[in-house]
């Protein structure tokens, strides 16, 4: 089923962006739905000859209420799932790669299943030997979240009506089991394959794309791309166009496509070479996810997440073996697949959810475009009862009310007596996370149980007497290990970020030492009910009663710990002494909701995403509007600026991390901002508190051609808040 076809008004969803930014009032009229003209017009919304005549601010707020989330079923035995562990990804060995049809290699057309692209820089080019080959079907599944019984709900935290499959209805009161729910993803797991990569050791993933077969007769329900393509960038890693799976690239090589169409393959080339082969660049945790066109908000949510933590075995660094190098906490194994996994070190991806009611209208705007014809949105889905629900109107965001970790809600962990190495990953469309290490006397109760309801209920536990414990030592943000360790009290944790910390369970804070049996949970103390940005945090109001633990950890036995925290890390990339000499010529982007009408709600420069083109900066200092082009091996300043008063945007750059220069117009290198104490460290997500602004110092080398940056808030992103950048030779 190809895009076009899945639109029964003849209108895609391009196509509407597109009229609705040049104000096209007659594809706006077809393309809008019955549901939606109507309520428009009632509140004065739409315009006579049916164009949105207001600001589509005014649109997001007035549709505000559409925005109608389910509450999911209360799990009733939490923390009784263990915490999910992956291992390593076994590598395709060579005697079956080299029997492949279509082997990898350097030569032409040997990059993707339609033979019209190339590797840019084949390992070899660079003295690296030959890549590992992983290889990663992109599948139809299924995925259960908890395997507790849990209680229906409604928005009051009352006991609700549930429906299965069949459609039989349970009265209220009755005790589930939540049907497992339908994933797009990686080798058919949430989260997906974890490859543990090195540096020196190039990687090459094919991805390959069966998401139109249906081996279990799934419903694929109504969300998730619609033509089933699926476009896999690896976040964080410096990777040529053809294999960073952006949008700007697929849309004008390779596929000329949102993303790669079912039975379609790619070989995402990684060369796990630190940019400009600097050793000071080198990067510690990627994640790898669905960054298909208009779509990835959805197909993230379905499952399209994926995990690459990269080591360094230069000098045994940060090789994950404690008696080596900086001897951070890890015990490594290697396998005899020649994968190898490290005990001790463990990623933490924080996915939120939520789960059908059954009564919950399902509401979207693009239903009007057919996108999901068998779903005969608007309506309910009571068959759908207890599966996760997506629904994506342009105009918060989305968040769900329950968090899970590594695939699982309200996991629990038993750790040995000794240091850990934490990766934090926020893999949420847009939650922003803030975590404590905490101690409760009283433990977990429900927040129906406490009397809450609405928003308060997200989260669906809290340990209202919890009392921070711990401390984390953080050792790595967004762009590997940072120059020294830090400790925190409590770190917050944005849509796509990483930090790295290590956790010594051996004693609390106070010096006491842990006994067996201890409980400690990892608790997010950021109250944020929609997708706008927080409104309880511990930087502004914060909520002492919000404490909502999301990871349980048991303390076990003692056991033996050669890892230490050492007092210096890696050291950041210079700066060039001059660089105030650059702020004159810098490229200025500034991201806004926008008044361009459609459902093109978020623009950059005042321009929704042209998958196409590149962006041009705004009027700098020099009175100049250069396009977002730069020369392979230059640097320069980009200011990114946040022109809202009432949101927060992650802002994520392809390609290589920035170091933060100024923030809101004070110089940051020597003396950080205390709201945004990573701005010390290499990233490649700008955090934008509402009307900042940043300049970010980074580089352009190693390749050339089309990349992207975008708002990492996935439902900002699939609305248009990108833009196209690119490397020249
Ligand atoms: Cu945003």
């Amino acid at each position: 089923m190809s895009e076009e076809s899945a639109s029964t008004s003849g209108v895609t969803r391009r196509t509407m962006l597109r009229l609705g930014a040049a104000g096209g009032a007659e594809a706006a009229l077809v393309a809008a739905q019955a549901w939606a003209a109507p309520l428009l017009a009632q509140r004065g919304l739409l315009s006579p000859d049916g164009a949105f005549a207001a600001v589509s601010t005014a649109l997001g707020d007035g549709l505000f209420y559409i925005e109608n989330y389910p509450t999911s079923p209360l799990i009733l035995s939490p923390f009784s799932d263990p915490l999910r562990i992956p291992k390593a990804l076994a590598p395709v060995p060579n005697s079956v790669v080299s029997a492949w049809r279509n082997p990898p290699g350097p030569g032409p057309g040997q990059q993707n299943s339609l033979r019209n692209e190339r590797h840019q820089v084949w390992p070899s080019q660079v003295g690296y030997p030959d890549p590992i080959v992983y290889k990663i079907d992109v599948l139809l599944r299924t995925h259960s979240f908890t395997t507790s019984q849990v209680l229906p709900i409604d928005s009051g935290g009352k006991p609700a009506a549930s429906f299965d499959s069949s459609g039989r209805t349970f009265a209220a009161g009755t005790k589930r089991t939540l049907p497992p729910s339908t994933i797009y993803a990686f080798n058919g797991t949430f989260p997906g394959p974890m490859i543990n990569a090195e540096y020196g050791r190039p990687v090459l993933v094919r991805f390959e794309n069966h998401l139109d077969e249906n081996p279990l007769n799934l419903d694929r329900q109504d969300f998730g791309s619609p033509d089933f393509s699926f476009l896999t960038h690896l976040h964080n890693g410096h990777s040529a166009p053809e294999s960073d799976g952006n949008p700007h690239y697929s849309m004008v090589a390779g596929p000329k496509h949102p993303g790669f169409r079912p039975q379609m393959s790619v070989d995402n080339l990684y060369l796990n070479r630190p940019a400009g082969n600097d050793d000071r660049e080198k990067q510690s945790f990627f994640w790898f996810h669905d960054h298909t066109m208009d779509h990835t908000g959805s197909n993230v949510y379905k499952g399209m997440v994926g995990l690459y933590p990269i080591y360094d075995p230069k000098n045994g660094m940060d090789m994950g073996d404690e008696r080596q190098g900086l001897r951070l906490p890890g015990v490594r194994t290697n396998n005899p697949d020649g994968s190898f996994d490290v005990k001790y070190d463990i990623p933490l991806a924080f996915s939120d959810f939520r789960f059908d009611d059954g009564v919950t209208t399902h509401k979207d705007i693009h239903d009007g475009l057919g996108e999901f014809p068998a779903a005969k949105n608007p309506a309910k889905h009571p068959e759908w009862w207890g599966k996760t629900f997506y629904k994506h109107f342009p105009g918060h965001g989305f968040v769900g009310d329950i968090c899970t970790v590594n695939g699982t809600a309200f996991p629990v962990l038993e750790v040995k007596r000794r240091k850990y190495r934490f990766r934090f990953l926020d893999a949420s469309v847009s939650r922003i996370y803030e975590f404590k290490l905490m101690s409760s006397t009283k433990g977990p109760k429900s927040s129906a149980s406490l009397g809450y309801g609405g928003e308060e209920l997200q989260g669906q536990y809290r340990i209202e007497d919890g009392q921070q414990c711990m401390e984390f030592t953080q050792i790595a943000s967004d762009g590997g290990l940072l120059p020294f360790p830090i400790k925190r009290d409590s770190f917050e944790l944005w849509p796509a970020k990483r930090r790295e910390v290590i956790v010594d369970f051996t004693r609390y804070q106070d010096g006491t030492p842990t006994t067996k049996g201890d409980i400690i949970y990892l608790t997010n103390v950021m109250k944020m009910p929609n997708g706008r940005m927080w409104a309880k945090s511990s930087r502004f109001s914060p909520d002492l009663k919000y404490k909502v633990p999301v990871l349980k950890f048991v303390i076990g036995d003692t056991a033996p710990d050669d890892s230490q925290i050492p007092a210096a890390l890696r050291p950041l990339p210079p700066l060039p002494g001059n660089w105030q000499n650059l702020l004159d010529n810098r490229l200025i982007f500034e991201v806004q909701r926008g008044s361009a009408g459609g459902e093109t709600e978020w623009l950059i420069n005042g321009k929704p995403f042209d998958p196409a083109n590149v962006l041009a900066s705004l009027k700098n200092p020099a009175g100049r509007e250069p396009l977002a082009q730069q020369r392979k091996g230059s640097f320069n300043l980009w200011e990114l600026r946040n022109g809202g008063g009432g949101w927060v945007h992650p802002f994520h750059l392809h390609m290589e991390e920035h170091r933060t220069v100024m923030r809101n117009g004070k110089d940051v290198t020597r003396t950080v901002d205390p709201g945004h104490p990573d701005d010390a460290s290499k990233e490649d997500l700008a955090a934008l508190d509402p009307g900042e602004s940043v300049i970010v110092y980074r580089g352009f080398r190693d390749f050339t051609g089309p990349y992207v940056a975008h708002c990492h808030n996935l439902a900002h992103e699939d609305h248009a808040m990108m833009f196209g950048w690119e490397i020249t030779p």
